[in-house]
């Protein structure tokens, strides 16, 4: 890396920056847009040829977002929201990727975003208080602030399927989809999964295969999404009162203000009136059946009182009993893996092209040069679709190597799980922060919201800094101890730790398992992150 790093110099392949952003997601598009306003000389990193993130990588048919697309946009200028229309109840990827490239458009973003290019390496060096991030082009930018908006959901888990590079045919990644898109006609097809992403391309997939076969190892809970055009009359009424809905996203437990969350247990609510409840939430989307009792995410039977409502409707969705029984989820409680919003997701199982392969009855053994082989025998196919999710959380963070102050390896300090005080900030890693990063709410919520919200604090810390004429900024180990143990103990006190899912890390093989976001909700989150900053950083170390 030394010798590297020389010749690198002596080309003169070294630039210098006051930020760098890696990801040009709607996290990375912000903190330039931010950035830029505050006078910091700002280069943003992106792997991708364009903007957009999980909308420029994800072009499964079927894709779109499950948090209304109203809501589903960024708050920061009044005059952004007043120009754009939404189309749909729910957006597609390629509006919402228009989106992207709108906002990109109207801030002229892209000057400042090197793209095709990704950061393998970042260094902190202590004698000049600077980072400099390193990319597989070559180049060495030396920054003050580096700042990590590379994702969530950015990085698809490796295949853990014994010869899963075997197959003879064409393979595609739900999450690394073909910008030319994928003509299944008349084609035998596998898809991998039952997760979000599966459950959007199945239905779709399956109009043009000749023959689908689903591979399904645990069932999911999917709502219909009842998606539909926006009318204009919807679309004018939010613009009269988007100012006041951006307040309501703010100080909401999700970000999602509409509808709002019972007050009372699932115990307190007389049978008829917990019935009417369930039936207005199956229609009113990700979060209408979890605000319908106080406990519904903390209390079995609570829980349970909705679980057995969606099971009922599965089974009435799917006319083959055996096939609706496997489809109907079990081994969890609701909400605790992410919910699914579908459309003829179990419709598509009354086909006659479409099988359901259950995996906990018949073993996945391995992929072969033809196909894939389970328990009960081997399946040839034309094309296998892996819809297997991802390396959440951590995953992006961890491919790039960060190495903090005494050269410590953000790998070696993450050994047993990510460790951050307020998921934006590291100990021992000066300077860096982290957009959504591990222990904060972001997963659990309307990730626009929380984007948002972390971009603003980090900017307004790195103000804060320059006015005081600060260098650095990192948080103290005992203020990232006491945040994991809030965590964790948060965290306790619901169900989601009953799951196996992606929230603790259990869907990749070694993965620590630690639950790896922030609970309480995105309202009581703000207030938390508003008091600390309003403290002078309580917790943190400045120099
Ligand atoms: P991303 O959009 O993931 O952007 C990160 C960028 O960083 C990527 O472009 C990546 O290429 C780049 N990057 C990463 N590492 C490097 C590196 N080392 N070097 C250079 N570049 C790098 N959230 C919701 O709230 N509602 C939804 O309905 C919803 N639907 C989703 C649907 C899908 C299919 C997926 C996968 C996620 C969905 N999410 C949803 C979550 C979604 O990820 C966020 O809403 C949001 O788009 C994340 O933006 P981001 O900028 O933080 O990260
Ligand atoms: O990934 P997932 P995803 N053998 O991890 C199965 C967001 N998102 O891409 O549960 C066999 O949820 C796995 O089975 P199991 C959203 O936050 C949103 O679908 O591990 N099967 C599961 O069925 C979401 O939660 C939207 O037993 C294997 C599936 O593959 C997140 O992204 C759309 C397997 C993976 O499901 C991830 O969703 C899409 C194996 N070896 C994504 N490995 C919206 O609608 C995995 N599976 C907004």
């Amino acid at each position: 890396d030394y010798v590297g790093d020389q010749i690198d110099q002596h080309l003169g392949r070294y630039s210098q920056a006051d930020a760098v952003v890696v990801g040009a997601g709607f996290a990375g598009m912000y903190q330039l847009k931010r950035l830029r306003e505050m006078g910091l000389k700002t280069r943003v990193i992106e792997a991708g040829d364009d903007v957009g993130g999980t909308w420029y990588w994800n072009r499964y048919p079927g894709a779109r977002c499950d948090i209304e697309s109203l809501g589903y946009s960024y708050g920061f200028d009044p005059e952004l929201e007043q120009d754009w229309s939404w189309s749909e109840r729910y957006a597609t990827q390629p509006e919402i990727l228009s989106y992207a490239e709108h906002v990109a458009k109207r801030y002229d973003l892209k000057k400042d975003i090197t793209f095709e290019t990704r950061v393998t390496r970042a260094v902190y060096d202590e004698d000049t208080s600077r980072w400099t991030i390193y990319t597989d082009t070559g180049e060495a930018i030396s920054a003050k602030y580096f700042i990590m908006a590379t994702g969530c959901l950015s990085v698809p888990k490796e295949p853990d399927i014994e010869g899963a590079d075997s197959f003879k045919g064409p393979t595609y990644v739900t999450g690394r989809w073909p910008h030319e898109g994928v003509d299944f006609t008349g084609k035998k097809v596998a898809v991998i999964g039952t997760g979000s992403s599966a459950i959007q391309a199945i239905p779709h997939i399956a109009e043009q295969a000749s023959q689908l076969t689903v591979y399904q190892r645990t069932p999911a809970y999917s709502l219909p999404a009842g998606n539909r055009p926006l009318t204009n009359q919807e679309v004018s009424d939010m613009k009269g009162r988007y100012r006041d809905f951006r307040e309501e996203q703010k100080y909401n437990f999700a970000g999602i203000p509409k509808p709002e969350r019972a007050l009372e247990p699932a115990a307190m609510v007389p049978p008829e009136e917990r019935q009417r409840r369930l039936e207005e939430g199956w229609t009113q989307g990700l979060t209408g059946l979890t605000t319908k009792f106080a406990d519904a995410l903390a209390d079995e039977e609570s829980n349970a009182i909705i679980a057995d409502f969606i099971r009922e409707r599965i089974k009435a969705r799917v006319k083959d009993p055996e096939i609706a029984e496997t489809l109907t989820p079990y081994s969890y409680p609701f909400g605790t893996k992410r919910p699914c919003l579908d459309t003829n997701f179990y419709e598509t199982f009354n086909r006659d092209n479409v099988t359901l392969v259950d995996l906990r009855k018949t073993p996945m053994e391995k992929v072969t040069p033809k196909g894939i082989k389970t328990s009960a025998g081997e399946e040839a196919f034309d094309v296998i679709v892996f819809a297997t999710g991802f390396d959440a959380m951590t995953g992006a963070l961890l491919k790039v190597d960060i190495r903090g102050k005494g050269g410590t390896a953000l790998r070696d300090k993450w050994a047993n799980g990510p460790h951050t005080y307020l998921g934006i900030a590291i100990a021992g890693f000066p300077n860096l922060f982290t957009i959504t990063g591990p222990s904060s709410p972001s997963v659990l919520s309307n990730m626009m919201v929380s984007i948002e919200q972390h971009v603003d604090w980090v900017s307004d810390c790195i103000g804060w800094m320059r006015g005081r004429g600060l260098e650095t900024i990192e948080p103290t180990e005992a203020a990232e101890e006491e945040w994991a143990e809030h965590n964790e103990a948060m965290a306790n006190q619901t169900l989601f730790p009953q799951a196996n899912s992606w929230y603790i890390g259990a869907n990749v093989p070694g993965k620590p398992r630690t639950f790896m976001a922030y609970v309480a909700g995105v309202d009581v989150y703000r207030i938390i992150c508003d008091q600390i900053a309003a403290s002078g950083y309580h917790g943190f170390e400045t120099a």
